[in-house]
Parts: C-alpha cells; structure tokens; sequence
C-alpha cells in the first residue's frame, strides 16, 4: 500500500499500514475506487459532452469520492461493494456514451476506462494493489497537483453528500468531477492545465460549501450565539460525533420523550447554534475533544455512540459494542445503521447507566455569517475606534501531532484587543479557555464545521466592502490546520479566491512537491507556520 493524503501520514506515505488504522486491503481496494471512479469519469465526461447525463452515475462519485475520505471507512467488505458498483458505473456510463454518440469511441480509451471483473474481495485486492497512487510514468510535480485535484474532490465530495442528504445537489458539481477526474488519464496535459483544475476544483468546492449552507439554514435556521453545556444532564445518553445535522435531527426526533439525552462531539458541536436542533431540550450539550482523543474519552461515556461522518478511530474494546455507525462511516464488527431508524441506538443507549446530573462550563457557538453580520456594525464600529486591531481566523483539523500546541499556544497569546475566528475540530485545542469580550463582542467566535468556511468568508468579504478594500488588505490573518482532504478542499477555496499570506500547519502535505510549493510560496505567499511568538510577531508588525 501506499497512501499519503493525509497530515499524519508516516515518513512521506504509508506504506505497511496507515497511521490511521487503515490495511493494506481496505487500501488496496480504495486505490481500486478511485481507479475505476477516474474509467467511470472518462465516459460520463464524454457523455455530458453529448448532452447526457445520469443521475444514478453523478451520485455514486459522491458516495466513492467520500468513502475514501481519511476515518471514513475501514471496511474491506463494504469498500469491495463500492468497487463492485463502480465497474458496474463504468459499464453504464459507456454504454450511455456509445448511444448518444452512436457508435464506439474512436480514440485510445485509457486503462482505468476499460473494464475489469468484479470478483471476489480478495481478487479486488490484487486489482487495486496495481492501481496504487504511486505512479512514475507520470512527472512528479503533474502527479502532485493531479493528488491535490482528487483530495480536494474527495473533500467536496463530504460536502455535497450532506447537501445531498437534506436533499439539495448542484450538476456542476458532476460536470467538474467528471472533468476533472478524467483529465488526470489524458497525457495530453500539463502541469499548468491541471493548476487550472486545482484552482477550479477550489471554486467548486466554495459551490458545494454554499450549497451544504443553504441546504442547513434553510433546514434549521442559521446558527445563533448559544451557550453549550459541557456538564451532564441525569439521565440515559447517546452521543452523536460527525458532520451530518440531518441525521442528528432525526435522531432528536426520534428520542423525544424516551428520557434519553443527546450530546454531541467533534465536529458536532455548532448543531447546538441551529434553532431547528437547539430547541430539542434533550439536545444536552457537547462531551469530549477532538477526533483524536475519541479512544480516551469514549470509555467514560455511559450511553450508545453513533458516528455519522469522519473522523473515526480504532475502537476500544470497553466501548466497541455500544458503538455504531451511519451512513458512509464503517468499521469493520462495529454494527452499523442505514436509513433513518434510530431505534437499536436507543435501545443501546437505555440499557446503559447513563449520566448523573454534573453541570459544568459552558462555551459559545453560533457564529456564522448571518449572526456575524448581524452586528456588524458593532463589529466595524470597534475596529475603527482602535477597540478591535485584528482579526485571527484559527481554524481547520485538529489531530494527535505535538506541533499542534502551536494553536493552543497562538490563541492564548493573541492579545487582548483582537478577535479569534474559529471553525472545525482544531478549534478543540482552545475552546474552552476564557477569552472575554471586547465592548461585548467575544474575543473567541465559533462560526462552525469545517464546511462553515463559506461563512467565514462571506464575513470578511463583508468585512472588506464594509473598509472598502479587498479580502488580504484586511486587518484579518489566516492560521490554518490541516488534517485531511476536507482541509485541502478548503485551501483550494481560499487559493481560488486570492487569499494570500495563509500559515498553513503543523506540517506541510507529503503530496506537495518542492516545485509545487515554491509555485504557492511565489503566488500566494503561504508559509509553514513557525513559533506562536515569531509568527505572532511578525503579523502584528
Ligand atoms: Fe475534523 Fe475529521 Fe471537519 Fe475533518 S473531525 S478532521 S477537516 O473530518 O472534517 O474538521
Ligand atoms: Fe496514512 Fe493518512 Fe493514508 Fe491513513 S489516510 S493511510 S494515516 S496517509
């Protein structure tokens, strides 16, 4: 195997097994996905160029693109039927090709367009060991923007599927997937055809963002400042980790009067802002940490946990069979839920002691745009009375590296007289410190998930025509962590858009070749994050 998409990948790339917990075999077979998705791609892109397009192909890239996502699935078997699917996506997308075009192609059809038998699991195995990332024929720096492309989809990917959840998809979305998954089996290409992807893939993703936006406020309302309990409520408990808030809402529905309470974790945490989901009494409040502390800290849960999205972890062995899975998430013996019937998790979570009552602090969350801009006023007010001199946008993945104190160690010496922007898991490393407020504004605002980007962004675009100057003029720095594809997705948003002067960490992607960098460093002025002090330092002059 070899997989590097990852933050914590080992020495450049996985290569016996994934720091992550990922075989060789799911590995195998998820090279074998995305292979099969690239021949699925080829046609589908062809067809479109005829006009024709196949709601049944467009979907599936979602489901492949995210399966293969980092703490998604580690699920041999599940993962071999996705393959199985795709070689029959492939056959289909041909076919649809061939009608509309009226006959075979007449060009080369690359490798990964031709088919292949679905067989066993273990025949898929030896499939996708040919198929690995890993690629000479193909010049390192192309292999590594053409890497950037697929992590960045595969971080839309997550997105849209959400979006798609509540019911909402945008076909250009499909266009570009096809297009640009195809692209990366053209050797007619170069480096700067696929900066171009790169950049558009980043559009794409700000697309997606807005739709998975829309698709949320117009489910549950936007988000509101709402103060999170980080004690316990007594009672019997279930606790809901991952991105989805469609599937948290069923759940509440569903727990309604069953004297079972809901709390989230990770990434779950802004569900609390939203109207629709915050007047669920029994939404209780949030547990634990980052996705990485999961292994720790689920063992002192006393209810059923369910995992909705990424990021999950190897399951101890004193949690694993109060643990369950949905959607795309799937490890292997742990049981797993599809559809909307929470009834085995509440079942779960009634047979277990539960929590006693054990108030503790609370925190604030609920800042998205529309809350944001809500005062902005107030917001423009104190930064041209020298009340507000800057604004840090501290955001994106946590995950288990000790380079990652630098955010604690940032946000803590941010001074007084400026603002923290926070959004996704990386928040965890120093939101539940007290930052205060400046002339009632709070020093640290949570706008949300990792997809709550798009709200960070409307707000300093908002910003920016409020002082009349563009985004990078502002008094606003961007200090991100990145973990995984998602974070990739975001990056090629803010690229897209001209952010410049980002501060990226705690380590640079293996992915990325020097030539690569050096080409973001010129254009883009990103740097590697430094000490807290010294990059402190030199944004505040
Ligand atoms: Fe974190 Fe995991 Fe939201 Fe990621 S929980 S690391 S970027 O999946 O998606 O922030
Ligand atoms: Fe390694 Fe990350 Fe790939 Fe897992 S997802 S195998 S940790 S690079």
């Amino acid at each position: 195997m070899f997989c590097y998409q990852c933050e914590q990948t080992a020495n450049g790339g996985c290569s016996r097994v994934g720091v992550c917990g990922k075989q060789p075999d799911v590995a195998a077979l998820q090279d074998q996905l995305v292979f099969a998705m690239k021949g699925i791609a080829f046609w589908a892109d062809k067809a479109r160029q005829k006009g024709i397009k196949d709601q049944e192909i467009d979907r599936f890239m979602l489901d492949g693109l995210f399966t293969t996502v980092t703490n998604v699935d580690f699920s041999a078997e599940e993962i071999a039927k996705l393959v199985r699917t795709a070689a029959q996506m492939r056959v289909k997308a041909q076919n649809i090709f061939e009608k509309a075009n009226g006959g075979a192609y007449g060009g080369a059809v690359p490798a990964a367009a031709q088919a292949f038998n679905p067989g066993t699991t273990a025949e898929l195995v030896t499939l996708g060991a040919q198929h690995g990332v890993k690629d000479d024929s193909i010049d390192p720096d192309v292999k590594s923007v053409q890497e950037i492309i697929i992590y960045g989809m595969k971080g839309y990917a997550a997105y849209a599927h959400h979006a798609l959840v509540i019911g909402l998809e945008n076909d250009e979305i499909y266009a570009y997937t096809h297009k640009a998954l195809a692209a990366t089996l053209d050797k007619s290409l170069g480096l700067m055809d696929f900066v171009g992807l790169a950049m558009e893939c980043g559009r794409i993703n700000l697309v997606t963002m807005e739709l998975l936006n829309k698709a949320n406020t117009d489910s549950f309302g936007h988000p509101v400042p709402t103060p999170v309990q980080l004690g316990t409520k007594a009672g019997k408990a279930i606790l809901v980790s991952g991105h989805d808030l469609r599937m948290l809402e069923e759940l509440l529905k569903q727990t309604v009067g069953t004297g079972v309470n809901v709390y989230t974790h990770g990434e779950m945490l802004p569900a609390h802002g939203y109207p629709g989901l915050k007047k669920y009494a029994h939404l209780a409040g949030n547990f634990g940490g980052a996705w990485q502390d999961q292994a720790k800290e689920f063992v002192n849960f006393p209810g059923a946990i369910i995992f909705n999205t990424n990021c999950i972890q190897r399951p101890a062995d004193s949690y694993k069979d109060r643990l369950f899975t949905w959607g795309l998430v799937q490890w292997p013996d742990v049981k797993h839920l599809d559809g909307y019937d929470f009834s085995a998790v509440i079942r779960k979570a009634q047979e277990l002691p539960g929590f006693e009552e054990n108030p503790g602090k609370e925190i604030l969350t609920g800042f998205g745009h529309n809350a944001v801009l809500g005062v902005a006023d107030k917001v423009i007010d104190a930064v041209k009375a020298g009340q507000i001199r800057h604004f840090f946008l501290i955001g994106g993945c946590d995950g288990a590296k000790s380079g990652r104190n630098y955010y604690t160690e940032f946000a803590e010496k941010v001074p007084k007289d400026c603002v923290i922007l926070t959004l996704a898991c990386g928040k965890y490393r120093f939101n539940k410190l007290d930052f205060g407020d400046i002339g009632g504004i709070p020093r640290l605002l949570d706008i949300g998930q990792c997809n709550d980007a798009y709200s960070a962004i409307q707000i300093a675009v908002a910003l920016a025509g409020a002082f009349n100057c563009g985004v990078n003029d502002l008094p606003l720095s961007m200090i991100l962590s990145w973990y995984e594809q998602k974070a990739v997705a975001i990056l090629l948003t803010l690229l897209h858009l001209g952010i410049k002067n980002i501060k990226l960490g705690p380590s640079l992607p293996a992915f990325i070749t020097p030539n690569v960098l050096n080409f973001l460093v010129e254009n883009f002025n990103i740097a590697p994050i430094g000490t807290a002090e010294g990059d402190l330092k030199q944004i505040l002059g």
